[in-house]
């Protein structure tokens, strides 16, 4: 079906109690995993597409390949995203290459800097269809021992969320509740601030996006570290806290990181397993299958498997 929006995807999962992934992807093996555990789980997909990706793979070819696999998977409801757009022309650069959603991230500017640029790209995007996050708050781990006021310093703030929704009028918004971004997302026990997301949720009611949310599966890290590689101290979010959070409101699980080890985990196995092996199709292909079964394995604990 032709790319929609990632409004109308998540709008089903709020009403609904669920959480829809967004995985990002800058070449054609992560896009046929994505699409192909889709297809499987019969699960809603957002293809998540950083400036970096933009610039690896180029924006007219992350489109087309979309595009391609969305006209041949004919019945999974597909937006593809751009993640973390840092500023406005980055964001005319998807759009102009036919992204349905975008992602402005000023959340590192002064609260009325980041609600301007925001107001601005929302006015832009939604006269043509696109959906818009932000996000507010810093996007780091807080550990437990830390004062009151340093985790508000840090965290989102409810009430200022509320007002920025209302003002900004994006589609949804991304709180920082004490994750971040890589394979060490927390040095004690990981743990999301639930309270401060619950508060975010009764004030605003839009789908909530939880960005670091990889889970570091110990299976693909294993396998990673098996074959020469190295993770030490490696901890995503669980599941069990996944699913707590997604009971709490949120709806888009944001995830790069478990597709990068789940990935890069059997291209070590297999190149060191086979030395001689010249044909990338032959380590890439364990790949991409890999990266599928970590997906599916997400889209049954996001709980977006089965609905479509
Ligand atoms: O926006 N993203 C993806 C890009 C982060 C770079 O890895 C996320 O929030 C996903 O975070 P992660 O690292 O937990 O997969
Ligand atoms: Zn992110």
């Amino acid at each position: 079906m032709p790319l929609i929006s990632a409004k109308s995807i998540l709008e089903d999962a709020n009403k609904n109690g669920y959480a829809v992934g967004a995985f990002n992807a800058n070449n054609m093996e992560f896009l046929q995993a994505i699409f192909t555990a889709a297809d499987s789980e019969k699960s809603p997909i957002i293809i998540a597409a950083s400036e970096g990706a933009m610039k690896y793979a180029g924006p007219e070819m992350l489109y087309s390949m979309v595009k391609t696999l969305s006209d041949k998977y004919y019945h999974i409801p597909v937006a593809l995203h751009l993640d973390h757009g840092s500023n406005l022309s980055a964001v005319m650069t998807a759009v102009k290459a036919g992204f349905t959603s975008v992602m402005i991230d000023a959340s590192h500017f002064p609260y009325e800097e980041n609600l301007k640029l925001t107001k601005q790209i929302v006015g832009i995007c939604h006269t043509v269809d696109i959906s818009v996050e932000a996000e507010l708050g810093r996007l780091q781990g807080v550990e437990d021992n830390v004062s009151v006021a340093e985790r508000d310093a840090v965290l989102v703030n409810p009430e200022e969320a509320k007002d920025f929704v209302l003002a900004s009028g994006i589609d949804f918004l991304a709180p920082a509740i004490g994750t971040s971004h890589g394979a060490f997302k927390f040095k004690g026990e990981a743990k999301l601030d639930l309270e401060r997301l619950k508060k975010v949720k009764e004030l605003t009611g839009i789908p909530l996006v939880l960005h670091g949310a990889s889970s570091v599966p110990e299976s693909a890290s294993n396998i990673f570290e098996e074959f020469g590689g190295n993770l030490k101290g490696a901890k995503g979010v669980p599941y069990e806290v996944l699913k707590e959070g997604i009971k709490f409101g949120i709806n888009k699980v944001n995830t790069d990181t478990d597709l990068r080890i789940a990935f890069l985990a059997k291209v070590r196995e297999s190149v060191s397993k086979d030395k001689s092996q010249i044909d990338p199709r032959k380590i890439f292909g364990p790949a991409r299958d890999y990266v599928t079964e970590v997906i599916r394995e997400r889209m049954k604990v996001l709980g977006s498997s089965g609905r479509i």
